[in-house]
């Protein structure tokens, strides 16, 4: 998976990847190493603990903690520790939701990042978003036609078995549509939009990609979609790369693929520029042929909790 030219991974959620199943203080990752203990004893034990570590490390760890560590809250195990213990022994962190295998969120807020922003989709280590320069007009155009279309954009996830950390899971856009006719109530948490032929008989979209989620940041790479963004139909030329953070509140990241410069040329005449812009633009070559043919274009979004049927 092309994972590699994914730039930043996004750590807006907490969860270390740190879990201990041996000898150490409760709840700290012991990392075997001395650089955060600062007691005279000598560390003793063998684990992967990372924390300031003040007291004697020859204590004995009777528990069985296979939570994340960075939790805040109540020490429940009982052994000889000495420290100052601050993660949970309970596994229910707020950042890493512990119930349901799935959900789906509606896109609330979606807009062209800025030039400095953009994913980076062609593996340089910067980001690409060439479209930024149009950013104005395509965000003005997305404000526009969202209120008024009964389309809705919505991103859907399953498969997932820790919230944390989960190197399998699957996810999906959906552009399911709102029957009631009524768009206030779209972003209430609760609203149902009808997706359709686009769900499998288990309610899951049938056109979807693999991903994962590491330290509670989602990623995942699709290989079709099409969005209808500002009155147009993007589809993609590259690869579609997704990451963000969710939960049940809630689901915020970025996207972004390569537009075909043909669609891109298209869409200049029919807004009055001159197609030639669009291949003074273009800059990934979806094909390998050393000939740019298309543009970057990475999106914000901001989603809340639906469900889809
Ligand atoms: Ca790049
Ligand atoms: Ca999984
Ligand atoms: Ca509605
Ligand atoms: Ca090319």
């Amino acid at each position: 998976m092309l994972r590699i030219g994914l730039g930043v991974v996004l750590f807006l959620g907490g969860c270390s990847q740190t879990y201990k199943t041996d000898t150490a203080e409760p709840g700290f990752a012991d990392s075997g190493d001395t650089a955060n203990d600062t007691d005279s004893a000598a560390d003793t034990d063998t684990d992967t603990d990372s924390d300031t570590d003040t007291d004697s490390d020859t204590d004995t760890d009777t528990d069985t903690d296979t939570d994340p560590d960075t939790y805040t809250d109540t020490d429940t195990d009982t052994d000889t520790d000495t420290d100052t213990d601050t993660d949970t022994d309970t596994g229910s962190g707020s950042s890493c939701p512990p119930t349901g295998p799935e959900m789906v969120w509606v896109v609330q807020t979606l807009e062209v990042a800025t030039a400095t922003n953009g994913m980076d989709l062609d593996g340089d280590g910067r980001g690409d978003n060439v479209m930024a320069v149009v950013r104005d007009t395509l965000n003005a155009e997305i404000l526009e036609t969202f209120p008024t279309t009964p389309v809705v954009l919505a991103w859907q996830m399953w498969g997932i078995d820790d919230w944390c950390d989960d190197p399998d899971i699957t996810g999906a856009f959906l552009s399911p549509e709102d029957t009631d006719g009524d768009h206030t109530d779209d972003y209430s948490g609760t609203e149902a939009f009808d997706a359709g032929a686009a769900l499998d008989g288990r309610g899951h979209a049938i056109e979807n990609g693999p991903g994962s989620i590491v330290s509670s940041g989602y990623q995942f790479t699709l290989a079709n979609g099409s969005f209808d963004v500002g009155g147009f139909t993007l589809v993609n030329a590259t690869t579609i790369y997704i990451e963000g953070v969710a939960d049940e509140s809630g689901n915020s990241g970025q996207f972004a693929f390569g537009l075909p410069m043909a669609l891109m040329e298209e869409i200049a005449i029919e807004e009055g520029y001159d197609p030639a812009l669009a291949a003074a633009l273009a800059d990934l070559d979806s094909d390998g042929d050393g000939v740019m043919d298309a543009l970057s274009i990475t999106f914000d979004f901001v989603a809340v909790p639906a469900t889809v049927y």
